[in-house]
């Protein structure tokens, strides 16, 4: 399996609080400086499609000490220290595609350390329907499948045994930068956020300022955000953006 499901890392309080979180940073000036926000579309259609580099805000706006839970998750799942690397939540909104197959590593972090864990909690159920996450059940090691700019062809990603992910509002899943998946489009009329959280294992340093500041050097910004879409796979559905 490639994945884990932790049943319950956050309380049903703590759903609550985590969902008006999500919901106030989609607010006009509902964000401060130092949190990193990404847009997609043009016009009137532009909107916010997903924020990084929050965990200090969000802990501070919702008082839950989210970090060292998961931080602590992942220590007990892989037996070594860990630290942050990097933190997101992508906002699903209705009608949104799914990204395209990936393993995570292959956006470049193997520059960075040899393997990550991540852990994605579900402020919202989370479906198929629901824009969720599909994994791989193939064990790839760690090496990377056949990719173009880290995705994996349709036919390839889909010749393999997989499985969706099917969880409630305060569960999480856990997985490595290897793993590959997916997610589907969100077919329902809920905006639908995904928090995740990616450690690199402590003996590799504290790299999450570092990966930012290469991050935001290498990216074209404007009106106070980032666009989303760095690379363009020519379908109008895929994004390396991770
Ligand atoms: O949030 C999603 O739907 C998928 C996210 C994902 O696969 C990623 O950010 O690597």
């Amino acid at each position: 399996m490639n994945y884990q499901l932790i049943e319950r890392l956050i309380t049903p309080a703590e759903v609550a609080s985590l969902q008006a979180y999500c919901e106030g940073a989609l607010l006009p000036g509902g964000l401060p400086d130092g949190v990193v926000p990404y847009f997609e579309g043009k016009g009137s259609e532009r909107r916010l499609t997903r924020i990084e580099r929050m965990m200090e805000h969000l802990e501070a706006a919702t008082g839950i000490a989210l970090l060292e839970r998961c931080a602590e998750l992942v220590r007990q799942k892989t037996g070594r220290d860990a630290n942050l690397f990097k933190d997101k939540i992508n906002f699903r909104h209705p009608c949104a595609a799914g990204f395209g197959a990936h393993q995570d590593a292959a956006a470049g972090w193997t520059e960075y350390s040899p393997i990550f864990h991540s852990v994605a909690l579900f402020v919202r159920d989370t479906d198929a329907a629901h824009g969720g996450f599909e994994f791989s059940l193939e064990d790839p090691g760690a090496a990377f499948y056949p990719n173009v700019n880290g995705q994996i062809g349709k036919e390839l990603f889909e010749a393999f045994r997989r499985r969706d992910v099917e969880a409630r509002a305060g569960d999480a899943i856990f997985f490595d930068s290897f793993a590959p998946h997916r997610s589907h489009a969100n077919s329902s009329g809920a905006m639908v956020p995904h928090l995740i959280l990616t450690f690199n294992p402590g003996e590799h340093g504290y790299l999450r300022p570092t990966y930012y500041e290469n991050k935001l050097a290498g990216m074209s910004g404007g009106d106070g955000g980032y666009e989303f879409r760095l690379f363009d796979f020519g379908d109008g559905h895929s994004s390396i953006e991770r």
